[in-house]
């Protein structure tokens, strides 16, 4: 059975056309083929206006992700913008890779934890349904990335491979910081998020691990893959999925 494992939606009152729909067809196609889905936090935004307000303003899609989970189809953990939606952490049994923890990841961010982090969110919580607070907190993250982006992802992975030490893993998928990874010989993995244009997701089966997209305009194909026990070589191969 494959895992297919997807973060950082982000879906709010005010996300571009186009995201929810990649969404939804993301999880209507894991319905047809039966995979098991994982979302991997901050599926709706909860952090700049009221998670209610959000999934109600993507009511269908909230309605399939109940609907998988009742099936036992999908699960989910919790997002820093999404905390009471899902448990901590997720760990999967892996016939050749061994424990696979699945997580956000925004416990080890070193931002979050920090006391400008936690004032960020606080601000963003109360005030954030302003557009002008919105788009001041989306600037400053996005000057931040600019400035920091390379040192604080190295920091990040970081964290994370210690996190994936604690729980006795194998092998680690997060997300939260809005950047795909997958390299041989890491046992740091990142999922990645969704853009208007792409639904970037991970893909686990019994012999491989392949970084995958659904794009705007019905295409899908595979990116960096990675084959279970081979020794990490890399492969890169393209195919429908
Ligand atoms: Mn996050």
């Amino acid at each position: 059975m494959r895992t297919l494992i997807a973060s950082d939606w982000h879906l709010g009152t005010y996300s571009p056309p186009g995201t929810a729909d990649l969404a939804r067809r993301f999880l209507d196609r894991a319905r047809a083929s039966g995979d098991r889905v994982i979302l991997n936090g901050d599926i709706f935004e909860g952090l700049f206006e009221s998670l209610d307000q959000a999934e109600a303003a993507h009511a269908a899609l909230r309605d399939q992700i109940a609907e998988m989970t009742q099936l036992g189809q999908l699960s989910r953990t919790a997002g820093n913008h999404d905390p009471e939606s899902g448990v901590a952490s997720v760990v999967l049994d892996h016939p050749v890779l061994g424990r696979v923890l699945v997580a956000h990841g925004h416990a080890v961010d070193p931002l979050h934890g920090s006391p400008v982090g936690r004032l960020g969110d606080a601000i963003s919580r109360r005030i954030g349904y302003l557009t002008v607070v919105r788009g001041a907190a989306r600037m400053a993250e996005h000057v931040a990335n600019r400035v920091v982006g390379m040192a604080m992802e190295r920091t990040f992975r970081a964290r994370c491979r210690g996190m994936i030490g604690r729980e006795r893993c194998e092998l680690g998928v997060f997300g939260h910081i809005h950047r795909r990874y997958l390299a041989p010989t890491d046992n740091y993995a990142n999922a990645g998020y969704l853009t208007p244009a792409r639904l970037e997701y991970l893909v686990l089966t019994d012999d491989s691990l392949h970084l995958a997209q659904l794009e705007a305009g019905d295409r899908a194909r595979n990116d960096a893959a990675r084959t279970v026990g081979d020794g990490g070589r890399p492969r890169t191969r393209q195919r429908w999925v």
